[in-house]
């Protein structure tokens, strides 16, 4: 007999309803929900594979613990007493920050990973705080924090309204989309173009996504904000500001235009290799469209200039009045947001306000670089202690994070590390103790951080499709106990970590004037939570104090965990509107066109115009059904054109020797790997690329599948010494190397 439920996908960030058929325990297919509000039916290959993720037979079923050197099968009790024991001495004699945090991708993608994290943060107390967004998005975070004066305040093209996209470094077709949440992004795309507007693309190569643009600008990568920065020279140069109703609560525009003025499309064309009349017609028609949206992702973030193009994106969508209004980038509102406060100054945004132990890297949003991990583990100073413990809640940074052999190295060393994480991979092969979530099947979901960036305000969640497995226990519980026993509470009832923080939250609402619930008892609003576990009650208590919630009975029709359980295909909350003022929180209470930062960094961009790569560079590349290192797993997301090859232009081929299918050498400052070549015009001359994720072959891992067809790890050519200095994200993209082909007697790169 078979049944089925809705569970909505936790594999990208566009968050679709699927409908899961499930026989027994195990879930047997998937197809696209019709009824979801949100994503109306649709579904991608990988969403349809939810069932083999989720009954991959490697999955971890019960805890390792580390017996003389070998992980082994374990009670969950055993497990959490080896936390306790392996990370309280190293607090204790050491001082938190000698515990190090690893939070990885999937994080964003669960309720855990949404709701202990933090808890977990404060409970310990270390600044040895990396996660994934320091190789992904943390440029937008910073430029955001500086513009608005809050580092989660990002924008999202109106992909349903907008009459121009100009789409920089994404390529949504592949990965449907990121910081701009929406299910369906190619038939938004297509949507688009039916409606008679136009998308410009700019990538070094021809991706999917560019072979649906009007215009597809093959640039040089790394050189974005030179591109974007010309044509906001343009816009002032030729009066085409207009910057309609957001205008009252701007400040700088006028220091603006001076700060830009080098920057015209004559002078970065050499550098950019896009031809000055190009960029002017780009900075022309984003002015003339009714309404325009510039949107910018990995390939503008993950290099050297990775903030400043960042920031220019908004700055264009501002100067052209597209910020804030319908058809342009707006602020979502997502259910759970915290009560809007009325509008006026706030706290700011500070960078800097402390550095990492080795290389002196400033904290931004308080992490520092995960390229810097590996040092901060090896490398002792006089400033402080290195990390000796090591917590990594769904990282695998031995290959999603720069020179992986270097980091493999470093876990090693480590005197006690803990990974939770569903697999035995190239990462959690180090830890002394593995704790394994239950497969998503099994997990309830709502999507706390990708409604906050979503085309469409909405609210969904969903209930475990599956009940628990005997023996698993659920993310939430394990990440619970995780925080008990690293905080030195070990042993206490899970439960107390949600009461704590209910506790906290609304004991901080009623203070607040402009809460509904302002003066009420805390105690008497935790009574009224509804849900039959610690995260339902959480969620339910975000639900109600959130911007469409009940307030605890104070707006009867308001928003609360039993009226949304009514609701399985969720509910539709309206389009993006208007917010401006009241997201900002920067000092002034505007929107700060040129912050200081800013100022400071644009003479590296101005160095910029003078740079040229003296050989080839290589960007990475996604491919639909993959997803970062840990989907190469499952056989039906594996083969085909999902493969970890160099795509190499014909021309640098012919001059390099290099033939299609022959294996080369890539070759930078971390070191070499070897692969296939794809002689391919889909990259642009001068360019190659490889996708990351791949290097399934290190020993002692459990990955039967991933490790028959292993690829090699990009990360290894990087050395985690180029970064952008006011983010400290990876250069992921426009990294130099050398590329020789293999032959039998070619001798070793020196
Ligand atoms: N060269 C290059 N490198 C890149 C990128 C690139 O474009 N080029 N992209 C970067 C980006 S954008 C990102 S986000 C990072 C991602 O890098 P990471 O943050 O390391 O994320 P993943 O590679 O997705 O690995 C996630 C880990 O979480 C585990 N996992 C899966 N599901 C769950 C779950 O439900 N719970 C728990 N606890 N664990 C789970 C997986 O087994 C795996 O070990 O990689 C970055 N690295
Ligand atoms: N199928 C699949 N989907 C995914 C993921 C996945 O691994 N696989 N990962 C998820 C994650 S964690 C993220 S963050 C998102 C990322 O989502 P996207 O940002 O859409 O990521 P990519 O597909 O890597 O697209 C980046 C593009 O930037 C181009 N590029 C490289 N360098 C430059 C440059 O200097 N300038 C410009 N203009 N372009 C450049 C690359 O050629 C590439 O086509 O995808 C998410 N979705
Ligand atoms: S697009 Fe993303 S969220 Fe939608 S089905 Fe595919 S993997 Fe799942
Ligand atoms: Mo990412």
């Amino acid at each position: 007999m078979s049944r089925t439920a809705l569970r909505i996908c936790p594999l990208c960030e566009a968050t679709c309803g699927l409908t899961l058929t499930i026989e027994g325990t195990r879930v047997t297919g998937a197809r696209g929900d019709r009824d979801d509000v949100f994503s109306r039916g649709f579904i991608c290959p990988k969403g349809a594979s939810f069932g083999a993720v989720d009954g991959d037979p490697d999955r971890l079923r019960t805890p390792l613990v580390r017996v003389d050197g070998e992980l082994r099968e374990a009670t969950w009790e055993e497990a959490f007493d080896a936390v306790a024991a392996g990370i309280r001495p190293v607090v204790e004699r050491y001082g938190p920050s000698a515990v190090g945090v690893v939070l990885g991708n999937p994080n964003v993608h669960t309720m855990a990973g949404a709701l202990y994290p933090t808890v977990l943060l404060a409970g310990l107390g270390t600044r040895s705080v990396f996660t994934a967004s320091t190789v992904d998005q943390m440029p937008k975070h910073v430029s955001s924090g500086l513009l608005y004066g809050d580092a989660n305040a990002i924008p999202v093209p109106d992909l349903d309204h907008t009459d121009h996209l100009l789409l920089l470094g994404a390529n949504p077709l592949e990965s449907n989309g990121s910081l701009c949440t929406a299910p369906d992004f190619p038939g938004k795309l297509k949507a688009l173009k039916a409606r008679g507007g136009t998308l410009t693309v700019v990538d070094p190569r021809r991706t999917r996504t560019a072979k649906l643009a009007d215009r597809h600008l093959a640039i040089r990568p790394g050189t974005d904000a030179l591109l974007l920065a010309a044509m906001a020279n343009v816009l002032f140069e030729e009066g085409l500001v207009d910057l309609g109703e957001s205008a009252p609560h701007l400040q700088g525009v006028d220091e603006l235009r001076a700060a830009v003025a080098d920057f015209t499309p004559e002078a970065v064309t050499d550098a950019c290799d896009v031809d000055a009349a190009t960029i002017r017609t780009l900075a022309r028609e984003l002015a003339a469209a009714p309404t325009a949206a510039v949107y910018g992702r990995i390939g503008s973030c993950t290099v050297p200039h990775g903030t400043l193009a960042s920031w220019l994106v908004d700055v264009l969508n501002i100067l052209t009045g597209n910020l804030d209004r319908p058809g342009g980038a707006l602020f979502p509102q997502a259910a759970t947001d915290r009560t809007p406060r009325p509008a006026g100054p706030g706290h700011g945004f500070a960078l800097g306000r402390w550095r990492s132990r080795v290389s002196g890297h400033p904290e931004a949003k308080g992490e520092l670089p995960l390229s810097a991990l590996a040092e901060e583990i090896d490398t002792a100073t006089a400033e402080g202690e290195p990390i000796r413990a090591l917590v990594a809640v769904a990282a695998n940074p031995v290959l999603s994070a720069p020179d992986g052999n270097r980091l493999d190295k470093a876990l090693d060393s480590l005197d006690f590390m803990v990974s939770v994480d569903p697999y035995l991979n190239e990462t959690s092969r180090h830890a002394h103790v593995v704790l394994p979530p239950p497969p998503p099947s099994q997990s309830p979901h709502h999507d706390f951080a990708f409604n906050t960036l979503a085309v469409r305000n909405q609210v969904r969640y969903t209930r475990p499709a599956v009940p628990l497995e005997p023996g698993r226990m659920a993310e939430t519980e394990i990440l619970a106990r995780l925080v008990l026993a690293a905080t030195g509470m070990h042993g206490a009832d899970p439960d107390a970590v949600d009461t704590m923080v209910i506790d906290q939250t609304l004991g901080k609402a009623v203070k607040e004037p402009h809460s509904p619930v302002h003066g009420r008892d805390p105690r008497e609003l935790a009574a009224q939570l509804t849900g039959e576990t610690g995260p339902e009650r959480r969620l339910d208590m975000m639900l109600r104090l959130g911007p469409y919630g009940d307030g605890f009975g104070v707006r009867t029709d308001g928003l609360n965990l039993a009226r949304l359980l009514a609701q399985p295909h969720g509910i539709d909350l309206g389009p993006l509107r208007p917010r401006l003022p009241q997201p900002l929180k920067t000092r002034s209470g505007k929107v700060e066109l040129l912050p200081q930062p800013i100022v400071d960094d644009l003479p590296r961009l101005r160095q910029a115009l003078h740079e040229r790569p003296a050989g080839l560079v290589l960007v990475g590349r996604r491919h639909l059904r993959s997803n970062n290192s840990w989907m190469h797993n499952v056989p039906a997301l594996t083969g085909g054109t999902n493969r970890c090859t160099l795509h190499i232009h014909p021309e640098d081929a012919d001059r390099l020797g290099v033939r299609d299918g022959a294996p080369v050498r890539v070759k930078g400052a971390g070191g070499e790997v070897t692969a296939p070549a794809e002689v391919t015009d889909g990259v642009r001359r001068g360019v190659v690329s490889l996708p990351h994720g791949w290097g399934h072959d290190r020993p002692g891992t459990r990955l039967s599948h991933a490790s028959a067809d292993p690829g090699v790890n990009v990360n290894q050519i990087l050395d985690g010494s180029l970064l952008d200095p006011l983010s400290g994200n990876a250069v992921l993209n426009g990294v130099p190397v050398e590329v020789a082909a293999v032959t039998e007697n070619f001798p070793a790169l020196t």
